[in-house]
Formats: C-alpha cells, structure tokens, sequence
C-alpha cells in the first residue's frame, strides 16, 4: 500500500516537476546550485502530500481501503544521507527554495548505504553500527536518469597543459521531486551514482580470466558511492574521500555548465549572472579548481578570464570553527589523485599569496603587524607535509564567505577566518540557519498545529511564521492553555509508546519530557548533561521518601549517533545506557527519574521526540557550535531550552526574552581564560562536580568509566584535559536545572512559556534564510510554475 499512494503521490508531483523544469528552461533565470555532500531528507510521502495539500484526500482514501496514513507512511525508510545538523539543513533548504519558488537546485551523492544504523547492545550498553540499507526495497521517489551521465576522471599526469587521466568512471543522475508548499513549482535534488565506465573494461583481462585486472573500474565505482563519510585514518580512505568529494564537484559543475548552454548562454564572462554555486561547508570545494580547468582547458578561456567568473561565482558557508573540523588534505595526494587541479591550486595560492603582500605593502603595515605576519608565514611554510587547506580555497575563491548564526559569523571573522577578513571584508556574511516550519511543525505535530491555526484564526502561520505571534497575546488565557497542554500530552503519549516499543522502557507521561537529541560529540556535552542525571539521582538516593517526593519527575532522553572510530563518544553512549540500566530499575527511583537512550536518531525519530519535549538541551561549550538546529525545532513546538550563550542559542534567547531560556556556563570571550585557569593548575572544581566523578567511580554503574572520567581532569594519556570545560560548567548548569525544576511547577507559567517560545520561533524559519541567501549572495528571484491552461 505504501508503493501504491508514493506511486499515485508521485503521479501528482511529475507535471509539476516538468513544468517547473521547462518553464525554467525558457524563462533562462539566474539560477542557483547547492552543492552538499550531505542530505537527510527523511521520508518524502507525508511531506509531498502535505506541501500538496492533499493529506485530507489521501487519509480518507486509505481509510476507505481499511488502511491510516500514519500506517503507511511509517513504512518508508528514511534517507539517511547525512550525519547531522548540516546535512538536515540543506534538506530544509531545498524545502523552502521550492516553497519561495526559487530557480535552484541541490546536488548531492546517492550512497548505496546511509552513514549506518544504530543499535545498542542491552548487555554493555555500547553503540552497535549496521549498514544502512536504505535502497533494499527500492525508492519510488527517484527517477534514474541514465542518459543525464558525466566521465569522471581521476590520477594520470598533465601533458602540455592538459590532464591525460589515468582512470575514469561514470556519474549518473538521479533525480528526486522536491515538492514547494501551496504552489506548483517543483524543483530536483540530483544525486549522483558512480558506475564504471565501459571504455576501462578490459574484455580482453576479463576473457582470460583476470577478472580482478578487469573489473578494477568496477570496483572504483562501487566503492566511490558506497558510503558517506569513509574512515579517512589511512592514505588510501583520504583518497576516497576526496575522490568522493571530486566526483560531486565534477558531475555538477559539468551538468550546470551543459544546462547553462542548454538555455542558449554563451558568453562565459556572464557565467556569473545566470550561474550561482553554494558549497555547503569545504566538501565541495574542489567545484572552484574544476570551473577553472573546465573553462580553460575544454573552453579555451585564459587564466585570467577563468579566474574572473569562477570567483564571482561560487560562495562558501562555514559550519564549524573547531580547527579539527576544517578539512585538509595532503599535498601529494591531491596531486597525485588530481594533478591538472593541483596546478590550478598552486597557482591560485601564489597569485593570492602575492597580491595580498602587496595590499599589505600598500597598507605601509606597522611593525608589529609585520612581525606577526612574517612568523605566520613561516608557520605555514614549515607545515610538514605540505597540505591544501580546503577553506581558505574557499575563502579566497568566494564571492562570499558566510555563518550560520550571528556569533559564529563574528567568530569566523573575528577568528577562524581572520586573516581573509581583513583582506576582503566585503566577503563576510551571517545567515542565521532556520528550519522549514511544514516538516517541522505543520506536518509532525498536527495536533499543536491545529490549535496553533484556530487561535492565529488562519494557517498563514506554515509559510509567514511571523504569524504566530498572534500566540502571545493569548499565552495566559486557560482555554489555550488547556488546549495547548492537551495537545503536548498527547504528543508524549504517541512518543511513550514509540520508546516502550524500541526500548521496553516504560515512561511516566506526567513528567518532564527533557530530550538531547544530537550528533554524540564532546562539544555538544551530552556528558554534562548525563553527570547532571547521575548528580541527580545521587541526591535522590540520599532523599527520605517524603523528600522524594517532592522531586519534579523527568525522563531523560537521548538520541543520537557516535562517528564509528570516535571512542570517546562512544563511551558516552555505554555511560548514558549503564546510567539508565541502574536508574531505571531502581525501586527507590520509581518513577521519579527515567533514562532513555533511543537508538537510531534519524528525521522520524526526531519528528516523534520534538512534539513530545518540554525541555531540550543546547548545551555546547560557548563558542563551539556554529549555529544548532534542532533548537529551532524544540522552540517552534513549545520545548523551553537550557542552554548556553552559543550559536542560535544566543537569537533564540534575544526572541523569546530571558525569562523563558535557562542560561548558564561561561560566555566564549571566557573560554580561553579558563582553559588557561586549568592549565595553570589553579582550576578548583565545584565540590558537587567532584562528589558525581567519585560516585562513578565506586562502581555504581558498573564499569568506572576511568578513561572518560580521566579526560575531565586531563590525567596523562586521557585527552586534553576538559578541553569543552564540563568541570567549569557544571555548578552553573546544576543551578540552571534547579530553577527548571522551580518553573515546571508552576504549571500555568510553564505553559505560557511553552506558548511564547512558539510565538517568537518565526525568525528560524528556512524560508527567512533562503530569502537571504537568495537576495544577498545568489542574486536570485523568485520564477513562479504558472497554472496550466
Ligand atoms: C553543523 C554544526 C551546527 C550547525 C549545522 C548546520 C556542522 O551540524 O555543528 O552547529 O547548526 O552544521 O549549519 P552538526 O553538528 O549537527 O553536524
């Protein structure tokens, strides 16, 4: 039945999609790619139909065939073609381009597996990784399209200028309808298939039965879309990364430079004014080496006349400023794997290198700054062995350079990408990230939704989001409140029923549902919050039952998955689920204090968490997440937040007002100082924070979890020594979940902030963003599907 409705939903989308595609086709707009190595896309059905509108029709079909949506729907696997928050962002985007009838596109890479499905091993608690076979059944939302086909060529050697490649495979599209909300414009997410090419089979190898020498081609292709994100600890995983990498650059630059003919262009000096190209962090970046080698070695443009368009038409958005996060790659194997690029690359970096002495030259720097300058220099050249540092390409190549929230673009500029900053400020741009409010909050929580719709008295609230101010104004009034509280409950019913399913864990709906649900990292500081439960339940322990009582009643959620080789989060998780084992089966405890570790985050787990939450944590070390996106969602649907002053947090806090956030932890002009504080040895933890690694250690939970507990205090051989600051934070965030506990007791209070946090979530809307990035970097307008005739 699920084939049956995607078929006949799909039936739906198809006109539309070819409509928008011809109507681009002759209207010949300026048009805007989105180049991303990640996408998670979740479940297409519900969200087609909803931006179609037809989710009434389709319901009461079903029903009529003895079936629910919700039934169906449930059965879709979800595209799972990212790691997190990045990936999920660009799935918004295409979302809201769509829905603003936008001429753009997202380019991506079809993985044969998603990154992988999560388990968790009920004896040690530890993280299980499954292949995700996301493709097993088949998905009716692609359409394959063999004759849309690209050569994709790697190694070899340049001869007279041009690259003589050493093998080559194929890129094959296929395209997936991406449906806008309440309109007919329809616009495509390509990804890319790597199959191999036919001129690199050796029939000759194959008949004499060297199958290993023939099918070598094979191989390559299969490998070169097998996974997202392959282990990169050897030479040999760096080459495929980057080979990954490449093939997305070059299949898309190809195909949007064959579309650009396509429509009649032919003046390569105005690329720019019909072509823009986002690289969604530094994956794709090789797109800016590649326009440079198509336009001069097939095209015949100069260096100078390539260089001109090429940085005019790509842009760059920075989604971390952790220094171990900004890729590099090593010299030699970009110049072994891709040697026409390296070329290209060197000699940007020395036209760059020599233009920018000379504006400081011209600038007559002081002194000091020269110094400065001249050790930086050195610092670079010593590095050994030589790397290309995928940024600062981008930096350099870009028509702009952005953030993903307000501090970390003052970041970025003030730090991360400082030196570029002062070169060409003109560059530098904030776009707050935003989520799209139909998947958000229209489609996976109708319940809030209707009532959200008869107290704004419209549903202009799914596209104009502002609208939901009109909630404030009724955030005291208890026929609302009682509504609101209603559709919460039942939220947290459908999501205590989904975590007794996966978990067997039986949940209380009367207590706090407080959720952290994120990529496992130890900036994101799913330890703080798992050393906060653990203090907790210690206090508890020491309770006469009459205190305990007393207690506000939470479960604790998490979701959310660990890299494969990132030990430390995966001791984490083990620390979360032998938490949970001890906490949950306590008959002390009851029901005053659960621990849930739901396995296999995804977009549909979260679609069932976020309505459900009262409280969510954003709770990274100030200054490390760029921006966050799931505290968007938890705020658009009612979720109060305990946070720190970092990424959205900081605009979330400003639209809301300080009474409805809990703040706590040292600000990021605070962090190096207290990372100085504790390397000087003079750092003295709370007392509370002390007592909590102590009770670890007795045992309490089974192992003592030495390793982990060690790299809080920077024992040798255990990590850097609290580098993300728990200890530092710890009281201040104890003291922040004391005045959550004050707040949800008030019933009535809590409610009304609960309502406020909706009425002022309308700046997080994608479609705020997407209008952004269209009017101040694409240079793009809307180019509207008409009705057909
Ligand atoms: C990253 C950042 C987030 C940001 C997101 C989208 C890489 O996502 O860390 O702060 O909101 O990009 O810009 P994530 O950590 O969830 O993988």
């Amino acid at each position: 039945m699920y084939q049956a409705t995607a078929q006949s939903v799909r039936e739906g989308l198809v006109e539309r999609w070819n409509d928008t595609y011809a109507h681009f086709h002759k209207e010949n707009p300026k048009q805007a790619y989105y180049l991303s190595m990640e996408y998670l896309q979740g479940r297409a059905l519900t969200n087609a139909i909803g931006n179609m509108g037809l989710t009434g029709e389709y319901s009461e079909a079903l029903r009529s065939l003895g079936y629910t949506l919700e039934d169906v729907m449930s059965v879709e696997r979800n595209a799972g073609l990212g790691n997190g928050g990045l990936g999920r962002l660009a799935s918004c985007f295409l979302d809201s381009i769509a829905t603003l009838d936008l001429p753009a596109w997202g380019y991506g890479l079809r993985y044969k597996y998603g990154l992988f499905k999560q388990g968790v091993d009920k004896a040690t608690g530890e993280q299980l990784e499954y292949a995700d076979d996301w493709l097993e059944v088949g998905n009716p939302w692609e359409v394959a399209r063999p004759q849309v086909s690209y050569p994709i060529s790697f190694y070899g050697k340049v001869v007279n200028g041009k690259w003589a490649p050493g093998k080559q495979v194929r890129a094959v599209a296929y395209d997936s309808p991406i449906p806008g909300y309440k309109t007919r414009n329809c616009i495509s997410l390509r990804m890319w298939d790597a199959q191999p090419s036919a001129v690199e089979f050796d029939l000759a190898a194959f008949n004499a039965s060297d199958y290993e020498t023939s099918m070598g081609p094979t191989n390559l292709a299969s490998m070169l879309c097998a996974v997202l994100y392959p282990g990169d600890g050897t030479r040999e995983g760096k080459a495929l990364r980057l080979s990954q990498q490449y093939m997305l650059c070059s299949a898309s630059v190809q195909d949007i430079l064959a579309r650009w003919k396509e429509r009649g262009n032919s003046d390569w000096s105005k690329l720019h004014e019909k072509v823009a190209i986002q690289m969604n962090d530094t994956h794709p970046t090789l797109a800016a080496p590649e326009l440079m080698r198509i336009l001069m070695d097939d095209e015949g443009l100069s260096w100078d006349d390539a260089w001109a368009v090429t940085k005019k038409t790509v842009a760059y958005t920075n989604h971390t400023v952790m220094p171990e996060a900004l890729e590099k790659w090593p010299l030699d194997l970009v110049e072994e794997l891709l040697p026409r690029h390296m070329e290209i690359i060197k000699r940007i970096d020395e036209e760059f290198i020599a233009s920018a002495a000379k504006a400081k030259a011209a600038k007559a720097a002081k002194k000091d700054d020269k110094k400065k300058d001249d050790k930086k220099k050195k610092e670079s050249e010593e590095e050994k062995p030589a790397m290309v540092r995928m940024a600062n390409l981008c930096c350099i190549s870009g028509m702009a350079i952005n953030g993903v929230a307000a501090i970390h673009s003052e970041i970025v500029k003030d730090f991360t990408f400082n030196d570029f900053y002062k070169l060409f400020p003109e560059k530098f741009q904030n776009k707050t990230n935003g989520v799209t409010p139909r998947r958000w909050l229209a489609f996976c929580n109708p319940q809030l939704s209707a009532v959200i719709t008869k107290w704004v008295g419209n549903d202009k609230w799914v596209t104009d989001t502002d609208e939901l101010r009109k909630l404030a104004e009724h955030a005291t009034n208890p026929e609302l409140q009682a509504e609101w509280k209603a559709a919460k409950l039942a939220r947290k019913k459908i999501c205590k029923d989904y975590i007794k399913k996966v978990t067997d864990i039986d949940v209380p709906i009367d207590s706090m549902f407080d959720i952290q649900v994120k990529r496992i990292h130890e900036y994101k500081r799913q330890f703080l919050n798992i050393l906060g439960i653990i203090y907790r339940y210690k206090q508890m322990k020491a309770m006469t039952p009459e205190e305990r009582a007393k207690c506000v009643p939470r479960v604790c959620i998490f979701g959310g998955k660990a890299y494969a080789t990132y030990t430390q989060a995966k001791r984490i998780v083990r620390l979360i689920n032998n938490v949970g084992s001890v906490v949950n089966n306590d008959p002390e405890i009851g029901d005053l204090l659960k621990v849930v570790f739901v396995p296999d985050y995804n977009v549909s787990l979260a679609e069932t968490l976020i309505p459900a939450s009262e409280l969510s944590q954003h709770i990274s070390t100030a200054g490390t997440e760029a921006s966050g996106t799931s505290n968007m969602k938890f705020q658009m649907n009612g979720c109060l937040i305990i946070g720190t002053l970092d990424g959205a947090n900081v605009e979330i806090r400003e639209c809301v007002g300080d009474d409805n956030f809990f703040l706590f932890g040292i600000t990021d002009p605070e962090v190096e100082p207290a990372r100085a504080e504790r390397a000087a040895g003079k750092f003295v933890p709370d007392a509370r924070f002390t007592e909590t690694l102590e009770y670890v250690r007795s045992g309490v939970f089974g192992d003592k979890f030495e390793e982990l507990l060690g790299s809080l205090e920077g024992n040798e051989g255990f990590g850097r020594g609290d580098y993300f600051l728990v200890g530092k934070d710890f009281a201040s965030y104890l003291e922040a979940q004391e005045r959550v506990d004050v707040a949800y007791a008030d019933s009535m209070g809590w409610t009304e902030s609960s309502i406020i946090s909706t009425a002022f979530s309308g700046k997080f809307n994608s479609d705020r963003t997407i209008d952004q990035y269209a009017k101040e970097i694409w240079g793009i307008k809307p180019c509207t599907v008409p009705e057909r005739k």
